[in-house]
C-alpha cells in the first residue's frame, strides 16, 4: 500500500503552541494520523497526543449533522431535536432576534463567543455581525485578561523573546504558573534541548504537576501568592548586589522609593505568605541574579486569582531587575500575540462600533443571564444568544448560576458547534459547524513567531458549515452592512494581509508559514519598552491598560485579596487544565476520556488522613455556592491545604452532575478584570454512602 498523502494545516485549538500540522489524507472525507510538522522550527515534530488522534474527534459519530430545532425540554440532548434545513434555521435565528430587538432595543442580543478555534475568520467574525448590528458588547475575560493587564503594565505591549533562544542560549529556564507538560508540550521540546547544555529547569507552582516533575528546582508555593515571591526576590537581589543598577537606570523607572519599599520585603516575610523555604527563596533569587540568562515564561495559570494581573506584574519585574533581556537566552515570553500587527478591521467589523453600546463580563454570564442590574448597567435583559466557539455551561465560572440563566423560558439561544455540548443542548436552533480541517482560516500564536495560513483537507461533514457561512447569511436577513459580509474568508484572509503590509494568502500558503520574528534588539526591549516613555514600569499606570475596578498597591508586593482559607473553608481549589482534554474540547473522544479516567481531587495523604478520606473514595468539596462529589486521588507532591482537581469535566461525569466550575466565583480579578478560576477556598467532607 502506498503512504497516505501529507497535506499542511494549523492546529486551531486554544493553545499558545498554534502547531504547524501535516494531516494524512486517506481519501476527500477521511484523515488518517496528524503529526506536528517537522520542518517548522518551533513545532519541531512535537505534537500532544489529542490533536495526533485527531481523527477520532473529526470523524467522531456525535458530530453534529444538521441545523437542528428543539422540540422538547432544554438539556436533554439529540432526541429532543429535530432536523431543519438550513434556510429555515438561519430564517428563524433571524426573525427571533428581530423580534427581540423591536421589544428591547439592540442590546438585548449578545453574541457569545471565544477560542474554540483561534483562526482569526472563523473566531472574531461574530464580532463584525454585532457590531454592525449594535448588539451588546463582550468583555472577554474568560482567558487572558488578568494575564493581559499584568504583562502589559509594565511592558507595554503582548509580545516577549522569542522561544527558540531557549534551546541553544537560555542557562535557566523558569516556568511560572504555567504546566507546560499539558498546555503547550513543544515548549518542553526546547526546554529539553536546554537541558542537554546544564540549562537548569524552575518550575513555580503549588502542586508538583507533570511540569514540575522535570524540574531541578520546584518552587511549591501557596496559590495567588506568586507577588510575595517576586517582591522577595528582588529584596535579595538588590541586596545582594546581583541587581543590575546601569540597566536599571537606563531602561526602567526604577528609584529609592522603589529601593526602600522593597527593604522590607524579606525572604523571611515572603516565606510566611507562600509556605516556600526561606533558604530556598534566596537559592531562587541568587540562581536567576547569578545567571543573567534567564529566560521567565509566564503562563495564565497564576493569573487566574484576584490578584492575577498585580502578581504577573510583580513577577515580569524579575528579568528587568537582572538586565536578563539584554541577553540572547534572557529575557521573559507570556505571548507573542501583538508582534503580528494583523489589521483586524475587516475581520472584526472595528470600524463600526457605536463606542455608546454597553460591554458586558463573559465571565459573569451567569449573572448577566439571570438580570443582575449592576451587570446589566441599565439596559434591557438579554434575551438572545448567538453562540460560537464556547461551551459557558461547562467552561463558565459560578455554573449553577449559568446554567439557571440558560434554563429561563424567554431566553431565546442558537448555538453553532460541531457537537451537542452542554450548552447546545439548552438552545433553541443548533447549526452545525465545520472543524479546521474542512474550513480554511489564517492563524497567529501566542508562543511563536509564525503567521499560518490554512486550507481545508477534507470535505465538510455532512451539513456543517463554516463559521464564516453563519455570520454573512445572518448579517444578509438582518440588514447588516459591512464589505466583510460580501467576501469569501479567503478574500478576507487575502485583504488583511494586504492591508497589514504581508505577503498575501497564497504565498504564505506555498511556503507554509511566515516568520514575523523581530530582530534581537527589538525582540529584548533593547530600543525600549512600549511604554509612552519606553521604560519598564516597577509602578505601574493600570488606567492605560483600560477601565480599573481596584486600587492597586503602587510597587510589587503581596496583594491579599485572594478567597482566603477560613475555619469554615480551610483548603484552597486549583482546577488547572488535564492533559487530554482542552477546555471542554476532546472530552468526547475515546482516547482522552480513556485516559483521563475520571474526574478526581488531588489531596495530601496526611489531610485525607485527617479527614478520614481514601484513595478512590469520595469526598465533597464545598463553599457557598454549591458542593461538588467527586473521587479521591491520595497525592502527596502538594502542599496540605491545596486541592487540584485537573479540569475541564463535563458536569455530567461529576458523582451527582454537578461540576467544578460551580464552586469558582465570578468576581472579576482586580485590575481590568479577568476569571479566577484557582481562587477557591473550599471546605472538605468524607462521604459516606
Ligand atoms: N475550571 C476551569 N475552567 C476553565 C479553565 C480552567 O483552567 N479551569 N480555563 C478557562 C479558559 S483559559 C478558557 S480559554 C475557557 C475556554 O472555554 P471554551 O472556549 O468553551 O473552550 P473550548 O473547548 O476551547 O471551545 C469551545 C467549543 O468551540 C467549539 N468549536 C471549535 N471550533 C469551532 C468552529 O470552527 N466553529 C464553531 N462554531 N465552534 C467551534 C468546540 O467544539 C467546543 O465545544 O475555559 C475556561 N474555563
Ligand atoms: N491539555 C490542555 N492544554 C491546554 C488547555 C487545556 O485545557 N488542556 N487549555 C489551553 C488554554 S485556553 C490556555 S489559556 C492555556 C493555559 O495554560 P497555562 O498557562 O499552563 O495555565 P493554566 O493551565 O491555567 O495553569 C497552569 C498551572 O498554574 C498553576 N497555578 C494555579 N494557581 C497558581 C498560582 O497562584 N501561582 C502559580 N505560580 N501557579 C498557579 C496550576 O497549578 C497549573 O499547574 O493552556 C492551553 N492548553
Ligand atoms: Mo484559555
Amino acid at each position: 500500500m502506498s503512504k497516505p498523502i501529507r497535506i499542511q494545516s494549523t492546529c486551531p485549538h486554544d493553545c499558545p503552541s498554534v502547531c504547524a500540522l501535516e494531516v494524512e489524507k486517506l481519501d476527500k472525507k477521511t484523515i488518517g494520523r496528524v503529526y506536528g510538522a517537522k520542518d517548522n522550527s518551533y513545532t519541531s515534530g512535537t505534537l500532544c497526543a489529542k490533536v495526533g488522534n485527531y481523527a477520532e474527534r473529526v470523524h467522531h459519530p456525535d458530530r453534529l449533522q444538521s441545523p437542528l430545532k428543539r422540540i422538547g425540554k432544554k438539556g436533554k440532548g439529540i432526541e429532543v431535536f429535530s432536523e431543519i434545513t438550513w434556510e429555515e434555521a438561519l430564517d428563524e435565528v433571524a426573525t427571533r432576534f428581530q423580534e427581540q430587538s423591536d421589544k428591547y432595543g439592540k442590546e438585548t442580543v449578545w453574541p457569545h463567543f471565544y477560542a474554540g478555534t483561534m483562526g482569526l475568520v472563523q473566531r472574531d467574525g461574530i464580532e463584525r455581525l454585532r457590531h454592525a448590528m449594535g448588539y451588546s458588547r463582550q468583555h472577554s475575560t474568560i482567558c487572558s485578561a488578568a494575564s493581559d493587564a499584568g504583562w502589559k503594565a509594565g511592558t507595554g505591549v503582548k509580545r516577549g523573546v522569542d522561544a527558540r533562544e531557549i534551546g541553544e542560549h537560555s542557562d535557566v529556564v523558569v516556568l511560572w504558573g504555567t504546566n507546560a507538560v499539558h498546555t503547550q508540550v513543544n515548549l518542553m521540546h526546547h526546554v529539553a534541548q536546554a537541558g542537554k547544555r546544564g540549562c537548569t529547569l524552575v518550575v513555580v507552582d503549588p502542586y508538583r504537576n507533570a511540569t514540575a516533575k522535570r524540574a531541578d528546582l520546584h518552587i511549591m508555593l501557596q496559590p495567588g501568592s506568586d507577588g510575595a515571591l517576586a517582591t522577595a526576590m528582588m529584596h535579595v537581589l538588590l541586596k545582594e548586589n546581583l541587581a543590575d543598577r546601569e540597566y536599571l537606570a537606563e531602561y526602567t523607572d526604577f528609584n529609592s522609593e522603589l529601593e526602600s519599599h522593597l527593604a522590607d520585603k524579606t525572604p523571611e516575610w515572603a516565606a510566611e505568605i507562600t509556605g516556600v523555604p526561606v533558604a530556598t527563596i534566596i537559592e531562587f533569587a541568587r540562581l536567576v541574579g547569578q545567571n543573567k540568562k534567564t529566560y521567565y515564561r509566564f503562563g495564565y495559570g497564576f493569573t487566574r486569582s484576584r490578584n492575577g494581573a498585580f502578581n504577573m506584574h510583580a513577577a515580569s519585574c524579575l528579568p528587568a531587575m537582572t538586565g536578563a533581556w539584554q541577553y540572547k537566552g534572557g529575557g521573559a515570553l507570556y505571548s507573542n500575540s501583538e508582534l503580528f500587527k494583523l489589521d483586524k478591521t475587516l475581520i472584526m467589523g472595528t470600524d463600526a462600533i457605536d463606542p455608546k453600546t454597553r460591554i458586558l463580563d463573559q465571565s459573569r454570564i451567569g449573572e448577566i443571564l439571570c438580570g443582575n442590574p449592576i451587570d446589566l448597567q441599565g439596559g434591557p435583559p438579554i434575551t438572545a444568544l448567538l453562540i460560537q466557539n464556547t461551551n459557558p455551561m461547562m467552561v463558565s465560572p459560578s455554573s449553577l448560576k449559568v446554567k439557571k440563566g440558560f434554563e429561563r423560558d424567554d431566553l431565546f439561544i442558537c448555538v453553532h458547534e460541531q457537537f451537542m455540548t452542554e450548552t447546545a443542548a439548552m438552545a433553541d436552533i443548533v447549526l452545525p459547524a465545520t472543524t479546521f480541517l474542512e474550513h480554511e482560516d489564517i492563524y497567529v500564536a501566542g508562543g511563536h513567531t509564525f503567521l499560518q495560513v490554512a486550507k481545508p483537507v477534507i470535505e465538510p461533514y455532512a451539513n456543517a458549515k463554516p463559521n464564516h457561512y453563519v455570520i454573512c447569511e445572518l448579517a444578509k436577513r438582518l440588514g447588516a452592512k459591512h464589505a466583510g459580509f460580501e467576501m469569501s474568508t479567503w478574500e478576507i484572509i487575502d485583504t488583511t494581509l494586504k492591508n497589514s503590509g504581508f505577503p498575501d494568502a497564497e504565498t504564505i500558503y506555498q511556503q507554509k508559514w511566515l516568520d514575523c520574528v523581530r530582530d534581537f534588539e527589538e525582540a529584548h526591549f533593547l530600543n525600549g519598552f512600549e511604554t509612552p516613555d519606553k521604560k519598564f514600569h516597577f509602578a505601574p499606570d493600570w488606567s492605560r491598560l483600560g477601565k480599573v475596578n481596584a486600587t492597586m498597591p503602587t510597587f510589587p508586593d503581596h496583594y491579599s485579596v485572594t478567597d482566603k482559607c477560613s475555619e469554615e473553608k480551610p483548603f484552597r481549589l486549583i482546577t488547572a487544565p488535564a492533559r487530554q482534554f482542552l477546555n471542554s474540547s476532546f472530552t468526547e473522544t475515546p482516547t482522552s476520556q480513556r485516559r483521563e479516567g475520571r474526574p478526581s481531587a488531588k489531596i495530601h495523604s496526611s489531610t485525607c488522613a485527617a479527614l478520614g478520606l481514601e484513595d478512590d473514595g469520595l469526598v465533597r468539596i464545598g463553599n457557598e455556592q454549591a458542593s461538588v462529589l467527586v473521587h479521591v486521588e491520595v497525592y502527596d507532591d502538594v502542599q496540605k491545604d491545596v486541592v487540584i482537581v485537573e479540569s475541564i469535566w463535563p458536569n455530567n461525569k461529576f458523582v451527582e452532575g454537578v461540576g467544578i466550575n460551580s464552586l469558582v466565583s465570578s468576581d472579576p480579578g482586580h485590575g481590568i478584570g479577568g476569571a479566577v478560576f484557582h481562587d477557591t477556598a473550599v471546605w472538605l467532607q468524607p462521604h459516606s454512602h
